[in-house]
């Protein structure tokens, strides 16, 4: 399928590029050609492209099909948390011309002009994306100079149902899925097959604030006081502060997550290829998940802006965004894209919500830099169990 979906790709890019030889003939002066400045500005960079990005987020085949056609050499690198990248950005010289940082960070980060605009002629394919997207973005990126969405998804819980349903024994599942992750009477029974929790502060605080019903955006620390409160009594119970969830749930060693969709589905798939009967699932809790959206954008040193450009607009291809969607089951932010997704991934509530459930979801916002590290010493004081 991997194969068939490039190999289309590729022959439509072959054709067009023919159909365009043919053309020529017919319009060439009789004269020589007056030496004049070229249509599209030549690109002289070196050809070279360093990108960062999450794991687990580019379709197998991706890079080298850009390699192979722009012939441009992708260095490609993964960071786990926003915080990651954000440490990263703030130390400067990253060497990186694309990163792909959550919109909760990216806003702080073009604040502080760690991101360039974007030279928006050379990415005809902007015109793909889901003006409706673009119009949410604005939210972190005013005028949307800077952000082009590579996908969007939202932290939830994850269970292994087999393993899960075996713990509980006699207690039936809560209506509220996060009551799972939060609530001891759940947790100390989880505890036995393993409780894993996504290794950042601003992925765990957000979720707990919302648990406890305070704005998961909150920037007041008497909020940050209730969430703790409450997660300190299901420390004990937590077995795992996981930067390599997908492994984590499809190779057993936690049964219940507060997990990223797309990964848990990722999983699913995973246990499955090895072999495993037990049902993994990302859940709709009812009270709601918190919604994100990952965005490329180019660092403000970057030493490759064109290439970067040239990889935006390659990603932005409907069928480009379509694979990334049906590979890494997380849906992508390309309108153009939709018709070409699997049914099995469209029609999957737990990667394209239906809209009953969307409206419970909570929208990105973004922390203040007095928030953030709030949340770091809530979170490091939780993990420590003091
Ligand atoms: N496998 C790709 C995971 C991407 C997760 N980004 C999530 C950011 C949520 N705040």
């Amino acid at each position: 399928m991997k194969k068939y979906l490039w190999s289309f790709a590729l022959t439509a890019l072959a054709l067009a590029a023919c159909g365009k030889k043919e053309e020529t003939p017919a319009a060439a002066p009789a004269a020589a050609p007056v030496a004049s400045a070229p249509a599209v500005p030549v690109n002289t960079e070196e050809k070279v492209l360093n990108i960062y990005n999450w794991p687990d987020y580019v379709p197998e085949g991706m890079i080298a099909a850009f390699e192979k056609e722009s012939g441009i050499k992708v260095n490609y690198d993964t960071f786990e948390t926003n915080e990651a990248l954000q440490a990263k950005l703030v130390a400067g010289n990253t060497g990186y011309d694309i990163v792909v940082p959550g919109t909760v960070f990216a806003k702080g980060q073009i604040e502080g002009g760690l991101l360039q605009p974007l030279d928006k002629a050379k990415i005809k394919n902007l015109a793909n994306l889901d003006p409706a997207i673009m119009a949410t973005l604005t939210k972190a990126d005013p005028e949307n100079k800077h952000l082009v969405p590579w996908a969007w998804g939202f932290t939830t819980v994850g269970i292994n149902k087999t393993k899960v349903a075996k713990a509980l024994g006699s207690l039936p599942m809560p209506e509220n899925a996060w009551d799972l992750v939060f609530d001891p009477k759940y947790s100390s029974k989880l505890k036995s097959c393993g409780i894993a929790y996504l290794d950042s502060p601003t992925e765990i605080i957000p979720v707990a604030l919302h648990y406890v019903g305070k704005d998961a955006y909150s920037n007041n620390p008497e909020d940050y006081k209730v969430a703790s409160a409450m997660l300190a009594k299901v420390r004990k119970d937590v077995r795992l502060f996981s930067s390599t969830m997908i492994d984590d749930i499809s190779g057993g060693k936690a049964c219940v997550a507060v997990g990223w969709s797309g990964d848990i589905n990722i999983a699913a798939g995973r246990a499955k290829e090895n072999g495993s009967k037990d049902e993994i699932e990302a859940l709709l809790p009812s009270t709601g998940a918190l919604i994100f959206f990952d965005t490329m954008a180019i660092t403000k040193d970057a030493k490759h802006p064109n290439n970067a450009a040239a990889f935006i607009d390659f990603f932005l291809r409907a069928e480009n965004a379509a694979l990334m969607s049906n590979e890494m089951s997380y849906p992508t932010g390309n309108k153009a894209a939709i018709d070409k997704i699997k049914p099995e991934i469209a029609g999957n509530k737990t990667i394209f919500v239906e809209s009953d459930y969307f409206s419970k979801m909570i929208p990105p916002s973004s922390f203040t830099n007095e928030a953030r590290e709030a949340m770091a010493t809530a979170y490091n004081a939780f993990k420590k169990g003091k």
